[in-house]
């Protein structure tokens, strides 16, 4: 793609082999006559890195030069996985890497593998802005991510005897070769204290005198696009003592303790928050938040100030992205920057606030809504607390212009929350600031509008959009499944569709092609066999890959209706056995696949991943069932896990109770790969279905607008027997622990079954025989397969951010020259 040379270092095979060994020699001090996978592999990141570095530069200057409007995308969560792959098929160096290795000796896969995840995210949330920043680096827009730099990233899940223990992920043990330190990039961020107010030019103007200081630190992380120049930066910051902090006890002699105190600063942003379920009002997690947008605003205004004189252009220069609602406090942030730093009125301050914040949410749960206790934000952030108030007096005067004196509206649309604890309300301050509100797919934009944000939307209207998530087919697939990458730009006879996804459409009119059918079935045979092998190294299973792959791997929640799947695999369980012989011949056989993390303190969750190893215990050991089924659970599933995993499934599950999942991304990633989706109708799998087509697909339950007549008629039905029968193994001890399993059986049987379990059960059973069905005809099975894959180009995150950058920020590709 790219001349040999196109910076100080050359590419071809030999100079990448030299490059190589420099690195052996000199940065990892090994010797250069004798060093191990991992060793190779910490000189081939360095290698990479020095050629990311380059590329890093000339964009940053040639953004620089131009100035253009940026983009600059807050999350609170990344979920990076692995680097080393992703960057050199990025930079189109991959086949260069792969032949110097092998003149060394070594292999570019296994090296690969020496490779650990950079974890610093929960789920869905998280792995979407990595897509996202995959996107915005291909399309060249001239955009920046920001993050934390967590010590710790997302829990290690640890099985033992079918129970989740959770350890340390101290990811930056063996070193991180694909940061760049800045330690020169540093800013103060403040906490506690108070607000006094001076004289300025005859005009009162506050300032925030802090009660301690803390200084954020910046790591770059260069994200390479994909057939172009173009590399953007992630800006992770990392807590550090203040120089300025604590000289008080410095002076009065207690030096052991004053060196403590300063430590205890980098406590900030040591570990990620695991449970994604609720906010709790904890200061830790506020001062993450605050440090972390304090940090950003600082360095933008600085860049900004770099090349600008007047705030008047602000606007045209800065769009502020929210990854939901966790950064929002950026909001006030620049508020209090404009109006006591740099002493802009506040309704010119206002002017520019209400036009550069974008909001995304990826929530339907109103309960997951953040709130920030007041107490605690007039301790920590005393001045933003002022500042909130004010906008919100302003907002609900505005209101009462429009509504009148319908107190319960005007109470519900506040963003203070009052009652026996007051409460910040962070979605409503989100929504009265941020230009728009995105939903992540059509449904869920829906339920924003109906349930989440109903007062919001009534008042207005034009806020609210959406714009269906993607993710990137260059990770997806290019990466993670390079044999069905070869074999799709063979048949489109170009490898065009990995920058312009839409191509992928092409694959359709080869969908009943005899050749390909039997190649594609080659190459996802391989793929199940990688699979097969990562299966029995992890649990000891010995699976067939003549069976049905049937896999579920996400976060658990009790939403996502893992316990469905669970109690699905028990129903075919006992039917096998209860089988005559002659008819266990028509079974067809299956291996189900089950994987995912439960937030630490989610007890049903927890539950869920021990059913699903007593189940499994007992299946898998039954001489009855030999192979025709088995349940295994994968652990600790991440993001090169999932690379592994996708590629290798026949049947992919996607079966929330409707209404419950904002979009769903990773439906997208079996959908790529050509894999067949069994789902509800929820989140963008509606959408995927409009894609496909049903009849492609396996699609089952209650639909969205059913579930809230379902949920309110649930005393009066009775659940299907054959649920009441597997319901009743669980309860009654059949894979033992029946204490433990009961308040999973109680939530169904006694508490209203809210997730509709007994209601979908049937059609759920119904959606797996056909599934069996359509396995059987394997030209049907293939052919359904390959229309998966042609259709997930409109699920590409180059195309939502294509949307975001017309619809929303108002930013145009930068291309940096070859
Ligand atoms: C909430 C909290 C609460 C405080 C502690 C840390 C924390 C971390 C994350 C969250 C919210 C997680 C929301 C999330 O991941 N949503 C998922 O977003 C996906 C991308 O839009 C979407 O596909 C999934 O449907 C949605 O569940």
């Amino acid at each position: 793609m790219f001349g040999l040379m196109d910076g100080f270092l050359r590419n071809d095979p030999l100079s990448l082999q030299k490059d190589i060994l420099y690195h052996v020699e000199y940065t990892v001090a090994r010797s250069r006559f004798s060093f191990d996978d991992f060793e190779a592999y910490q000189a081939l990141a360095h290698s990479v890195r020095d050629r990311l570095i380059e590329r890093w530069h000339d964009t940053q200057q040639y953004f620089k030069r131009k100035d253009p409007k940026r983009l600059y995308f807050l999350s609170l969560e990344f979920l990076m996985g692995r680097t080393l792959s992703n960057s050199i098929t990025n930079l189109g160096i991959r086949n260069q890497y792969a032949e110097a290795l092998n003149q060394l000796g070594f292999e570019l896969e296994v090296v690969a593998e020496q490779e650990g995840d950079a974890a610093l995210g929960n789920g869905g949330l998280a792995r979407l802005s990595a897509c996202q920043m995959d996107s915005l680096a291909t399309l060249d827009f001239p955009a920046w991510g920001y993050g934390l730099r967590y010590q710790y990233g997302l829990f290690r899940q640890v099985i033992l005897d079918g129970f989740q223990h959770e350890h340390p992920d101290y990811w930056l043990n063996f070193g991180n070769p694909w940061e760049i330190e800045r330690i020169h990039v540093s800013y103060s961020v403040k906490f506690y204290g108070t607000v006094e107010e001076e004289v300025l030019n005859g005009e009162k103007n506050k300032i925030w005198v802090p009660g301690e200081m803390v200084e954020a630190v910046a790591y770059d992380n260069p994200i390479p696009g994909y057939g172009t120049r173009n590399t953007i930066n992630l800006r992770l910051w990392a807590a550090k003592p203040s120089d300025q902090d604590d000289v008080e006890s410095f002076n009065t002699g207690d030096y052991i303790n004053s060196v403590i105190n300063r430590q205890r600063a980098e406590t900030i942003s040591n570990v990620l928050y695991p449970d994604d379920r609720s906010y709790q009002g904890k200061e830790l997690r506020l001062k993450q938040q605050y440090f972390f947008v304090s940090a950003c605003i600082q360095d933008i205004i600085r860049r900004f100030k770099d090349t600008n004189n007047s705030f008047d252009v602000f606007t045209d220069k800065v769009a502020l992205q929210l990854n939901d609602t966790h950064p929002a406090l950026a909001i006030p942030e620049v508020m209090r920057v404009l109006v006591d730093e740099e002493h802009l009125g506040w309704n010119q301050a206002w002017g520019i606030v209400s036009k550069i914040f974008f909001l995304t949410s990826h929530t339907v749960q109103p309960e997951g809504s953040e709130k920030i206790p007041v107490d605690l934000m007039e301790s920590l952030l005393p001045r933003h607390l002022e500042i909130i108030y004010d906008i919100n007096f302003n907002f609900m005067e505005e209101l009462k212009k429009h509504i009148g004196s319908d107190y319960d509206r005007l109470s519900r649309m506040s963003i203070v929350e009052e009652g026996p604890v007051k409460n910040i309300r962070v979605a409503n301050l989100s929504v009265v600031c941020c230009y728009s509100v995105n939903g992540v797919s059509r449904i869920h934009l829906e339920l924003l509008k109906t349930r989440v944000f109903k007062d919001f939307f009534e008042y207005w209207p034009e806020k609210f959009q959406f714009k269906t998530n993607g993710v990137t087919q260059r990770r997806w697939i290019v990466v993670s499944n390079p044999s069905l990458c070869a074999l799709i730009s063979k048949w489109l006879g170009t490898d065009a569709w990995i920058r312009d996804v839409d191509l992928l459409m092409g694959l359709r009119e080869h969908a009943g092609n005899a050749d390909l059918h039997q190649e594609w079935q080659m190459v996802r045979r391989v793929n199940k066999i990688r699979l097969a092998e990562y299966i029995e190294a992890m649990s000891g299973v010995k699976v067939s890959p003549d069976a049905m792959f049937d896999v579920q791997v996400k976060r658990i929640h009790e939403y996502k209706r893992q316990l469905l799947n669970l109690l699905g695999i028990i129903h075919r369980y006992d039917c096998i056995k209860n089988m005559k012989e002659s008819d266990r011949r028509k079974v067809v056989p299956r291996v189900c696949i089950i994987g995912g993390k439960a937030a630490p303190g989610y007890e049903a969750a927890k539950k869920i991943i021990k059913l699903c190893h007593a189940v499994g215990e007992k299946i898998n050991n039954d001489p009855d069932i030999g192979d025709l089924l088995k349940l295994v659970f994968i652990p600790d599933y991440n993001v090169s896990v999932a690379e592994l995993v996708i590629p290798g499934s026949d049947l992919s599950q996607h079966i929330s109770t409707a209404g419950h999942e904002a979009s769903g991304t990773s439906n997208m990633k079996f959908l790529m790969n050509g894999c067949v989706l069994l789902a509800t109708s929820d989140g963008s799998t509606i959408e995927i279905i409009e894609e496909i087509g049903e009849e492609n697909m396996f699609i089952f339950g209650a639909k969205v607008h059913e579930v809230p007549a379902l949920r309110k008629k649930h005393a009066e039905m009775k659940a299907p027997l054959q649920f009441a029968r597997v319901v009743r193994m669980v309860r009654d001890g059949y894979f033992g622990f029946e204490d433990y399993f009961k308040p999973l059986c109680d939530a169904i049987d006694k508490q209203g079954d809210f997730y509709l379990l007994g209601h979908d059960f049937a059609s759920y059973l119904e959606a797996q025989a056909a599934a069996d069905k359509a396995y059987v005809d394997q030209e049907k099975w293939t052919r359904m397969s390959i229309l998966s894959t042609a259709g997930s180009g409109r699920f590409s995150s180059d195309r939502t951010m294509a949307d975001y950058a017309e619809k929303a920020w108002g930013i145009k590709p930068c291309k940096c020259p070859l």
